[in-house]
């Protein structure tokens, strides 16, 4: 199994986030994607490969270009107003009887393309973007070519990004891309089983109108969690997309027993769509000690979710979310990955 990795992801590393009231040094940091790196290297699962430039295509067919514009411009305009000491954050958001009218101003644009505040902008954060998407597009290239699993280490994340909307550390959306391109590379039918810890709303987003790409999600319910305004299970999509889409909202302190009963309804909806290929987009948030979440998964459960993965017997990208424990985000990732090619499987006996 090849991994994509790119060294730009270094080229976002925001100074502070707001979170809990604070700005405190940012959960999705540069390190992350060291440490998995690392932890898929010491697994020898297979060679390491850089991306290859997509360019703003592939990224046109599930976002906005103006969106992507503004990604591109955001920081140049920023710094003109206010120079280089701060990131780029918005500050009031066009939420109910507010005019969705885009303003001129940035700082009315960042609020504009984005839904929360714990997403900094900085110098390097269009370039770590795009090179991210290229890794998850250079993953469904090794899908397209035939092989059967590929692991795309993403950073920064992205299955928050909406067509249009920026958060939750994401900018443009890399498993949708990825599932997109799919699509586009001949293939009829795509699922999505996105089992990071929050709801992948940007995922929604891109696929909600469409009967093509399956979106399955687990996740903290939105009554308790970020991103709170998206992940119920009545969304179910619309039009020809009408139950292409299905969330599974668990309570804080799920556990495994309860989480892979999710993962198996979640799993049953993707062999009765007959896909051709499948996104995981793996986020390990969901781990007992993850700072920022209240789901109880242990080490262990990881080679346990790659093995039922492996289970589908169709071709899957792994795109890389969420997961903040950094003694234990290498492991956990490399187990999942681990239980995907079979590693963990016992040898054969001899017949
Ligand atoms: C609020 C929490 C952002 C969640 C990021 C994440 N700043 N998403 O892991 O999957
Ligand atoms: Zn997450």
């Amino acid at each position: 199994m090849q991994t994509v990795y790119s060294l730009r992801h270094h080229r976002h590393h925001a100074r502070a986030e707001l979170i809990d009231g604070t700005m405190r040094p940012p959960h999705e940091r540069p390190e992350r994607a060291e440490l998995v790196l690392r932890a898929v290297e010491a697994a020898a699962l297979g060679p390491v490969v850089p991306p290859t430039e997509h360019g703003l295509g592939p990224l046109a067919r599930v976002h906005d270009e103006r969106f992507l514009a503004f990604l591109a411009e955001a920081w140049g305009e920023w710094i003109a107003e206010h120079g280089t000491e701060t990131d780029a954050l918005g500050l009031a958001w066009p939420t109910r009887r507010f005019t969705q009218r885009e303003p001129h101003a940035i700082d009315g644009r960042l609020s504009y393309f984005s839904f929360d505040a714990g997403s900094p902008i900085m110098a390097g954060t269009a370039e770590a973007v795009f090179a991210s998407a290229d890794v998850a597009l250079t993953g469904a290239d090794r899908l397209l070519a035939g092989d059967p699993h590929a692991f795309a280490l993403c950073r920064p994340p992205g299955h928050h990004a909406g067509r249009d909307l920026y958060g939750g550390y994401c900018f443009v959306n890399n498993a949708a891309a990825a599932a997109q391109a799919l699509r586009d590379g001949g293939l009829e039918r795509v699922a999505v089983v996105d089992v990071d810890y929050h709801h992948g709303n940007g995922t929604q987003d891109v696929f909600w109108d469409r009967g093509d790409v399956l979106v399955t999600s687990l996740h903290g319910d939105p009554r308790q969690e970020y991103p709170y305004f998206a992940g119920y299970a009545d969304e179910r999509g619309a039009g020809a997309g009408e139950d292409a889409n299905v969330n599974f909202p668990l309570p804080w302190g799920t556990g495994a027993t309860r989480w892979f009963e999710a993962l198996d309804q979640a799993l049953a909806r993707v062999r009765a769509f007959t896909p051709e290929a499948v996104v995981v987009s793996l986020g390990v948030d969901t781990f007992r000690h993850d700072p920022i979440s209240r789901f109880e998964l242990d080490a262990g459960d990881y080679p346990v979710l790659g093995a039922r993965l492996a289970d589908l017997d169709v071709p899957t990208l792994v795109v890389l979310e969420g997961g903040y424990a950094v003694e234990a985000l290498g492991t956990n990732v490399a187990g999942v990955l681990r239980g995907l090619v079979g590693a963990e499987s016992p040898p054969r006996q001899p017949e």
